[in-house]
């Protein structure tokens, strides 16, 4: 199986490899925009949902029966190893994580803990059994970056400013590198977890790292997410580093020690590789609101995407961010039909 895998459109457009379409997935492919998702999250939390192995399997196949995608991601949140980590927190409906009592003193911090695999054995159990469902279908692990854990952990939930996480980082960096450290140890443990468990590629999401310039980026920040990375090195699986808001900082993205790089849709394609360099594939970078502006539209835009895409080593074609939780799924169906018609080899 692991050889059928290792061999996938997926795993081998992050190689920059060729391949006989090119291969497509949907951050936040799994959730609100399927009325399967709605009907068997009823009732159930989302921090509960994510423990329960029989669930995250169900949730993490749904989108895979559906559209045919070419890989599945573990449905979970970056806040699960948190809570596995001593923090009090929930994800409120229609609001995301929040956390009962922020970290912003060192003594705060004492009450982040490390976590071994067996803090989050609900998490090896899911991917052992999703891998065994999958079959040829890769499954992609991930984890949030120590940057954007950090501001959920700081501001105690969902930030427009990071004013408080940015005053921590200037005004008190010893605090800040011990806190960030502490969570890259955290989210190296978990991926590796995901690995060990037979993950076939990971993505480390540092979603509002485009909140700071390229110079604070590459002193605050890239250190501890290199650590991470780079210590996924020798895990033989791709890894691939997303944000949103980042055209300043991909090339910093990139060296931070990822095989693919992903792109928001606000960098075209052809210019993110000119930055990222001839190393390293792409993931991306379709607009999430252009699903919503009728079929000739989103078909001429992927299409775009897919001719920009073709200046990268590699191409996982992807949106810029998740789907909206408002998206007609039927949409989504059509479009990873069109992307491997439109990209297939004649
Ligand atoms: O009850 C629900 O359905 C709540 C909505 C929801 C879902 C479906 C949340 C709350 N998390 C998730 C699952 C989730 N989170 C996945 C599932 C796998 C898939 O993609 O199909 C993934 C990969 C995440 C990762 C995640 N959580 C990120 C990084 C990705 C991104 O979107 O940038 C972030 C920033 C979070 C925090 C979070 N969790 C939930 C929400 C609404 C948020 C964002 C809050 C904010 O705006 O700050």
């Amino acid at each position: 199986m692991t050889s059928v895998v290792t061999d996938s459109p997926f795993v081998r457009a992050c190689r920059g490899l060729d391949v006989p379409h090119t291969p497509v997935w949907f951050m936040r492919q799994a959730g609100r925009s399927l009325p399967e998702y709605r009907k068997i999250r009823e009732g159930i939390g989302m921090l509960d949902s994510c423990r329960r192995p029989d669930l995250v399997t169900e949730i993490t196949l749904q989108p895979v029966r559906r559209h045919n995608v070419d890989a599945a991601i573990l449905f979970s949140d970056i806040v699960v190893p948190i809570a596995a980590a001593g923090i009090d927190l929930d994800i409120v409906a229609g609001t995301g994580p929040v956390v009962a009592s922020p970290i912003r003193t060192a003594d705060d911090l004492r009450r982040l803990q490390p976590i071994t695999s067996d803090d989050v054995g609900f998490v090896t159990e899911a991917v052992r059994l999703l891998v065994g469902e999958l079959g040829a279908t890769p499954l992609i692990g991930f984890a949030g970056a120590p940057f954007t854990l950090a501001s959920y952990l700081i501001e105690g939930g969902p930030s427009r400013t990071y004013l408080k996480t940015k005053a921590m980082m200037y005004a008190a960096p010893e605090l800040w590198n011990a806190l960030l450290s502490r969570l890259a140890d955290i989210t190296l443990a978990f991926l590796r977890t995901q690995i060990d468990a037979g993950v076939s590629a990971v993505q480390l999401f540092d979603s509002w790292a485009g909140a700071l310039s390229e110079a604070d980026y590459r002193e605050h920040v890239l250190p501890h997410s290199a650590r991470v990375l780079q210590g996924l090195a020798d895990a033989g699986v791709p890894r691939i580093h997303f944000g949103v808001g980042t055209a300043v900082l991909l090339r910093a993205m990139g060296e931070a020690g990822a095989d693919v790089v992903g792109v928001d849709w606000r960098t075209p394609l052809d210019q993110a590789t000119g930055i990222v360099g001839p190393d390293r594939s792409l993931q991306g970078n379709l607009d999430p609101a252009i699903l919503f502006a009728g079929w000739d539209v989103v078909r001429r835009e992927a299409d775009r995407v897919l001719a920009q895409g073709r200046a990268a080593p590699g191409h996982v074609f992807n949106l810029g961010h998740g789907v909206m939780p408002e998206t007609d799924p039927d949409v989504l169906t059509r479009l990873v039909a069109h992307v491997h018609e439109a990209s297939g080899r004649a």
